[in-house]
């Protein structure tokens, strides 16, 4: 017999039992041992439905342990095919990517170069842009109900711009820095560099939930830009030629995509033009992805590896 088939037995005889089960211990051994006083009868009886429990216990703990197990070791890891390749800013040092209504939309960092952008697609040809003064460090943005949201890296603040007009509706507080940034059409979901990323309540700005992102047990730190894909969670990682798709739930990775090769050696110089910047398009499904400093922005398909 199996070790599962024997605890699923083993439990259904205890579920079954459970209502009298100290009823029949007890009669079981006032018959064995009618002799005895009752106090050490009744001592008896319960240490016989102790016994009777823990193998039940040791089934239900082996299973769950065995449940984990093969899920951490299947996390499937995905490739890419290039659909399309698009110009992009060279000076761009992106910070954060959206697509919305045909157009990117695209928040750029650095003290003194930071800015919010609406950008062609096809041309990379920016339509729109407010600048972010000194000493402000643009980070990631978000498209929710109307309004973009955009954080700073190292101030604590954001700020809330009209999507169309770009005017500022206002500003909003949060705690240590800010770096990715995206939305579940409830939430704004926030990195930070760390491997915590927090919901936070776009009506005041409080922290509802926030979730450790873990590889199996192992915490994957330096979670940069952000984006809510059908879900799922899809994360840059800082200085990473990878994404991680991340279950909002529980901060379990759930897949990778491996994007080595995606811009060629030697298209960038700088040691910071690294890839950041993920935007999906809804309405057609597709999926782009570039980089700081980037002259290309990429529509990527993903493929299976493993
Ligand atoms: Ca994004």
């Amino acid at each position: 017999m199996s070790r599962e088939t024997y605890c699923l037995i083993l439990l259904v005889i205890l579920l079954v039992t459970r209502p009298s089960l100290d009823t029949r211990v007890r009669i079981l051994t006032s018959n064995l041992f009618s002799s005895w006083p009752k106090k050490v009868m009744r001592r008896t009886a319960l240490s016989g439905a102790l016994l009777l429990s823990i193998p039940a216990l040791a089934c239900q703990t082996t299973s769950v342990a065995n449940l984990k197990t093969p899920e951490k070791d299947k996390v499937p890891i995905y490739g890419y095919q290039v659909v399309h390749t698009f110009p992009h800013d060279p000076g761009a040092y992106t910070q954060g990517l959206v697509f919305r209504d045909g157009k990117l939309l695209e928040s750029t960092g650095q003290v003194g170069h930071s800015s919010l952008r609406r950008v062609e697609l096809e041309t990379g040809k920016v339509l729109q842009k407010v600048d972010v003064d000194a000493p402000y460090f643009a980070e990631g943005i978000t498209l929710l109900k109307g309004k973009i949201y955009q954080l700073t890296w190292q101030h604590g603040l954001g700020f809330i711009y009209d999507a169309w007009t770009f005017q500022k509706l206002g500003e909003f507080n949060y705690q240590g820095e800010g770096w990715g940034l995206a939305n579940d059409g409830q939430f704004l979901i926030l990195s930070d560099g760390s491997n915590r990323i927090r919901f936070l309540d776009p009506a005041n700005f409080e922290v509802r939930k926030t979730i450790a992102v873990v590889d199996g047990r192992a915490p994957v730190n330096e979670l940069n830009e952000l984006e809510y894909i059908q879900g799922e969670i899809y994360a840059n990682l800082w200085h990473a030629d990878r994404i991680a798709r991340i279950d909002p739930r529980t901060g379990a990775v759930i897949g990778w995509i491996e994007l080595t090769g995606l811009l060629a050696r030697g298209e960038v110089s700088d040691e910071e033009a690294v890839l950041n910047g993920i935007a999906f398009d809804e309405t057609n499904g597709r999926f782009f992805v570039t980089g700081k400093l980037w002259p290309k922005l990429f529509e990527i398909r993903l493929t299976r590896k493993s």
